[in-house]
C-alpha cells in the first residue's frame, strides 16, 4: 500500500549539507557583485566612478584579452574539421607541421572524429605523446597508462579525492569520513577546501610562511600532523600547490625532497598540484616536477603514491575554456588503479579537444619545425610580459601604506597582506563582513576593481589579504595601480585610528 506521505519539498535547508558548507571565493559574493554593476554600467553608461569592471579576481587569461598560440589552435580546428586537410582548400592557411600534427592525431581517435567517445583514460596515443613529453622533461620514463586525460584539472581533483573516500570505504567500512583528512596548504585554492567538505571529509591546513616568501616548512607539517592524529583524524593526504596559488613562490628542489620524504615516512599520498609548472618568473627559480624529484631521491614506481595535475588553463596556453588536463598517477597497486579507471569510466571520456590541447601542450613544435619560431615568439611574449605586469603590480601594492607582498616567482597572483585599520575592522564587523571581503567590496564600488579577499584562501587569524591576478591587459597595469593607490589612500584616511 503507498504511504499517504509524500516526501517533503526540497528546501535549501534540505539539500545536501556538504554542498551547502561547500565555498568557493574565487567566483563568490564580490564576483556577483561585479557581474550586476556591469549590467548597471551598460544600461545606464556613467552611472558608476569607473567605465569598465576590471576582473582580476580568476586566473582566465583569454577572458583579459590574451591570444591563443597559433599551433595549437590550427591542430584543433585541422582536426575538429578534417575536410580543410586537404591543402587545396586550406590555401596555405594553415603550417605544415600542423597538418601534419593533425593528421598524426586523427589517426590516432577512434573513428577519425572528435566527436566520438574515446577511450576513459583519454585516446591511447595522446597519452603516449604526453609520456613521452613527461619523460622529456623529467628526464625519467612516464607510463602511458599512468595518464588519466580530464576536463581540466579541477575534475581530477574530484577524482581524486572521491576515491581517496571509496578506499577509505572499503578499508574502514562505517568509519565515518570526515575522520579522513587531507593535509592543505594554507592559504589555498578553494577547489580543495570545496571539494574535501562536498566529500564530507576533514581539510587538515599547514600554514605557509609569509615571512620566508609563503615558505613551506617541514617543522609546520609535523606539527600539524600531530595535532590532527591526536583529534583522531587519519591524515591520508598532502597536496602541494607548486607554483603557488594564491601565494606565487616556487618551491626549491631540496626542500621538495624534504616533502617527498616525509610522505614516504608518515604513509601520504602526495598530490601535487603542478598546473602552473609553465608560469615562472624569476631566474633564480625552476620548476621540478615531484615526479622527478622523487625519482631522483631513487624512488620508484611502488614506493611512493604521488599523483601530479596539469592542466591546459593556465602555462601561456591559457586554454581555461577547453577544459583539457591530466593526472599522472604513479606508486598505487593494481586494485587501486582498477577503482580510479572504475570512477574515471563513469564519466565516459573527457573532451576530446581538451585530450588534443593537453598532448599539444606537453608536446610543442621543436625546433626546426615550420612553427616553431611563431611558437616560441607567441610563448616568449606572453611569458616575458607576465614577468613585467607582476612586477610592476607587486612594486605597487608594496607603496602602499600598511601594504607588504611578496614576489610573485611563479603562477598568475600576488597574494598582499594589508594590514586595516581597527576602525574599518570594526565597521565590516558591524556589517558582518570579514575585513578584507568589506575592502574588496569597497574597492569594487570605487574603481570597477574585482579581488577576491584572502578569506576565501584562509590565512592566519587576524591577518587580512587579497589575491590580484596579474592578468590584466599590459597596458592596463599602470592603471590598475594607480586606481588601486587612490582608493587605498583614501580608504586609510576615512578609517584612520
Ligand atoms: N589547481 C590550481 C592550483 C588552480 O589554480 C586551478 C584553477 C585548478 C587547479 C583547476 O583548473 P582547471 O580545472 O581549469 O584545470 N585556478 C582557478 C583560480 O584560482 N583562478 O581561476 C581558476
Amino acid at each position: 500500500m503507498a504511504s499517504d506521505k509524500s516526501t517533503p519539498p526540497l528546501t535549501a535547508q534540505s539539500l545536501n549539507p556538504k554542498v551547502l558548507k561547500c565555498e568557493y571565493a574565487v567566483r563568490g559574493e564580490i564576483v556577483s557583485l561585479a557581474q550586476n554593476l556591469q549590467q548597471d554600467l551598460q544600461a545606464n553608461p556613467g552611472s558608476h566612478p569607473f567605465e569598465e569592471i576590471l576582473y582580476c579576481n580568476i586566473g582566465n587569461p583569454q577572458s583579459l584579452g590574451q591570444q591563443p598560440i597559433t599551433f595549437f589552435r590550427e591542430v584543433l580546428a585541422l582536426c575538429d574539421h578534417p575536410a580543410i586537410l586537404d591543402k587545396s582548400k586550406t590555401h596555405g592557411l594553415f603550417s605544415a607541421d600542423s597538418i601534419a600534427r593533425a593528421r598524426q592525431i586523427l589517426d590516432q581517435i577512434p573513428g577519425r572524429a572528435t566527436g566520438a567517445y574515446s577511450h576513459s583514460q583519454g585516446v591511447k596515443g595522446l597519452r603516449d605523446t604526453i609520456a613521452a613529453g613527461i619523460a622529456a622533461r623529467d628526464g625519467f620514463p612516464a607510463d602511458p597508462n599512468d595518464i588519466f586525460l580530464t576536463d581540466g584539472a579541477s575534475p581530477a581533483l574530484l577524482i581524486v579525492f572521491m576515491f581517496q573516500y571509496q578506499v577509505h570505504m572499503m578499508m574502514q567500512l562505517l568509519i565515518r569520513s570526515e575522520n579522513d583528512g587531507i593535509f592543505c596548504p594554507i592559504p589555498q585554492y578553494p577547489l580543495y577546501s570545496a571539494s574535501i567538505a562536498l566529500h564530507g571529509g576533514t581539510l587538515v591546513p599547514y600554514y605557509l610562511d609569509e615571512g620566508t616568501g609563503w615558505g613551506l616548512e617541514i617543522s609546520e607539517l609535523k606539527k600539524q600532523l600531530e595535532a590532527a592524529r591526536q583529534k583522531g583524524i587519519t591524515v591520508r593526504a598532502l597536496v602541494v600547490i607548486n607554483p603557488g596559488n594564491p601565494t606565487g613562490q616556487v618551491l626549491a628542489e631540496e626542500n621538495q625532497r624534504e616533502i617527498v620524504e616525509f610522505c614516504k615516512k608518515e604513509g601520504l599520498v602526495l598530490l601535487a598540484d603542478e598546473v602552473y609548472q609553465e608560469n615562472i618568473y624569476v631566474p633564480e627559480k625552476q620548476f621540478h616536477s615531484f615526479k622527478k624529484v622523487s625519482r631522483s631521491m631513487g624512488y620508484g614506481d611502488r614506493d611512493l603514491p604521488l599523483v601530479s595535475f596539469q592542466s591546459v588553463s593556465k602555462g601561456y596556453y591559457g586554454e581555461c575554456g577547453k577544459r583539457g588536463g591530466y593526472m599522472e598517477v604513479t606508486g598505487f597497486s593494481p586494485e587501486i588503479r582498477e577503482q580510479i579507471y572504475k570512477l574515471a569510466s563513469v564519466n565516459l571520456c573527457s573532451n576530446i579537444s581538451g585530450q588534443i590541447l593537453a598532448s599539444l601542450v606537453m608536446s610543442p613544435p621543436k625546433v626546426g619545425d615550420e612553427s616553431y619560431e611563431s611558437y616560441f615568439a607567441e610563448k616568449d611574449g606572453i611569458l616575458q610580459s607576465l614577468a613585467r605586469r607582476a612586477k610592476t603590480l607587486e612594486d605597487g601594492l608594496n607603496k602602499l601604506e600598511g601594504v607588504t607582498c611578496n614576489k610573485a616567482e611563479g603562477a598568475m597572483y600576488l597574494f598582499p597582506r594589508i594590514r586595516l585599520p581597527n576602525k574599518a575592522i570594526k565597521e565590516a564587523e558591524s556589517l558582518k563582513k570579514a575585513p578584507d571581503a568589506y575592502y574588496a567590496a569597497r574597492l569594487l564600488n570605487a574603481t570597477g576593481i574585482v579581488l577576491v579577499p584572502g578569506s576565501g584562501f584562509g590565512q592566519v587569524p587576524g591577518t587580512w589579504h587579497f589575491r590580484c591576478t596579474i592578468l590584466p591587459q599590459e597596458e592596463k597595469i599602470p592603471a590598475v595601480v594607480s586606481r588601486l593607490t587612490e582608493f587605498h589612500q583614501k580608504f586609510m584616511d576615512e578609517f584612520r585610528d
